[in-house]
């Protein structure tokens, strides 16, 4: 299918990883929050707030499944996406769709700002109550379809090098790495 090698799985904390672009799993406010919103606010610091309010005057927030982005502050990442997850109703309010839009538009972001390594935490399975197996498969479909069908060629002539989600949890890690290995059968 496509070059599995350029979407891989780790457990760790996203505040720690390297990459060009990490995404934060915020909410449409943009004001920061709890879980993994609340941990890249305190390591990148107070620039990335003081960016999400003038991205909040300019345009009102962020809707559920859109994304925007902004510096990284005291990350090694050049940028954070912030996108905001759907909360789960049950699935029948098109949750599904708005979780495939936040990993669709926040790689659509990278691209344009020319990232070549993108961090993904796992969106909507915390606080917002996505059932985790249904948000694994949904994140790695929607990545391996990005990366095969769009025009990936970011504006400095590369390519995305790689896609990485970083797991907290032992379930969302052996979920991700089973969606990825039916990749290769
Ligand atoms: N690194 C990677 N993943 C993490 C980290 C971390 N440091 N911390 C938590 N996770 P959640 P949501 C995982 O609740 O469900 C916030 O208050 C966590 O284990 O952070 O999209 C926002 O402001 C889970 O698997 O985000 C919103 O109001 C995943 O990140 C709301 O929560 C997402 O959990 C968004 O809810």
């Amino acid at each position: 299918m496509l070059t599995p090698a350029k979407i891989q799985v780790i457990r760790s904390d996203i505040t720690k990883v390297k990459a060009d672009a990490i995404v934060n799993a915020a909410n449409s406010s943009l004001m920061g929050g709890g879980g993994v919103d609340g941990a890249i606010h305190r390591a990148g610091g107070p620039a990335i707030l003081e960016e999400c309010r003038k991205i909040v005057a300019r345009q009102g927030g962020c809707k559920t499944g859109e994304a925007v982005i902004t510096t990284a502050g005291n990350l090694s990442a050049k940028f954070i996406i912030h996108t905001v997850g759907p909360v789960w109703y049950g699935g029948n309010k098109n949750e599904a769709e708005k979780l495939s839009g936040c990993y669709k538009n926040s790689l659509q972001l990278a691209v344009e700002n020319n990232c070549t390594t993108i961090a993904f935490p796992n969106i909507s399975t915390g606080v917002y109550g996505f059932p985790k197996n249904k948000a694994a498969s949904i994140a790695v479909h929607t990545v391996a379809e990005f990366l095969q069908k769009e025009d990936i060629t970011l504006p400095t002539g590369r390519q995305v090098q790689k896609v990485l989600f970083v797991c907290f949890d032992e379930e969302n890690f052996k979920l991700i790495e089973k969606e990825l290995s039916k990749l290769l059968d």
